[in-house]
């Protein structure tokens, strides 16, 4: 899963839902400067032209999404993020193919991907951390963090310990993975990190979670995280509770008055 940061824009979206309206092509697009790269393809600024409306164009090869056999998790990708409507997860207006390549049509969001502006800032403020508006994508990825060797790819970083331990887990793994993600804002890196893929395993599991001193982050934020990343998944903070703690109602209000 990847998040990008908070993007203030919001319009109305290009859509072709009727069924008499003809499909979309490359050429209904203007294409401007890449965005970014991935391990399919590029993403690229866009214009509709006839809305104007501006987007992210995701161009996949299908040469590679054969190689890679995801020709299957790129259609339910596709299937899922267009049916939901959420400020917080990353539109997916529709998608078209040609000879070679697929084209998702995705929501620009302005401000780029999550990792980089932490990149360059390091870690963030508490009350950013508290507060920060963020967009969820790529999520029809995240089921394939075991291929078919039920080997892992990607980073064990943000995994909790049943999932690491391959045993039973529900939706409060996101509550343990948030708890990283907090940890990560404020220090810079995230908690269980290791040279070794193995030990990162061993610290999660363990849960060998350790608070440099750092004078920005607080004991209130520490008592957080501490309370998400818990090995027993029903003693972690339920999410009511979670907005209810101190360190979030304070940061998200300074003037301390909660208006939940
Ligand atoms: C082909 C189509 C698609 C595809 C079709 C959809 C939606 C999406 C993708 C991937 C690799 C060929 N994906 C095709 O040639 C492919 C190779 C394809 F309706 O038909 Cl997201």
């Amino acid at each position: 899963m990847d998040v990008v940061a908070e993007s203030k824009q919001e319009s109305e979206s290009p859509s072709k839902d009727s069924p008499e309206e003809k499909r979309w092509t490359l050429s209904d697009f203007d294409i401007g400067k890449p965005l970014g790269r991935g391990k399919f393809g590029h993403v690229y600024l866009a214009k509709e032209k006839r809305s104007n409306h501006i987007v992210a164009l995701k161009v996949l090869f299908k040469s590679q999404l054969k190689q890679s056999q995801v020709e299957h998790q790129l259609r339910r990708e596709v299937e899922i993020q267009s049916h939901l409507r959420h400020p917080n997860i990353l539109r997916l207006y529709g998608y078209f193919y040609d000879q070679t390549r697929v084209y998702l049509i995705l929501e620009y969001a302005a401000k780029g991907e999550l990792y980089k502006e932490l990149q360059k800032c390091k870690c963030f403020s508490e009350i950013r951390t508290a507060t920060g508006e963020l967009k969820i994508a790529d999520f029809g990825w995240s089921v394939h963090t075991f291929n078919r060797r039920q080997t892992m790819c990607g980073t064990l970083d943000y995994l909790p310990p049943e999932m690491v331990e391959s045993v039973q887990h529900d939706a409060s793994v996101d509550i343990w993975s948030l708890g990283v993600l907090c940890y990560e804002f404020l220090y810079g890196v995230p908690p269980f990190e290791a040279k070794e893929h193995s030990n990162t395993y061993r610290r999660i599991v363990k849960v060998d979670l350790k608070f440099p001193s750092k004078p920005t982050v607080s004991p209130s934020a520490k008592d957080l995280i501490s309370q998400m990343l818990v090995k027993d998944s029903l003693q972690r903070l339920p999410l009511h509770k979670l907005l209810e703690h101190p360190w979030i109602v304070q940061n998200a209000d300074p003037s301390g008055v909660y208006r939940g």
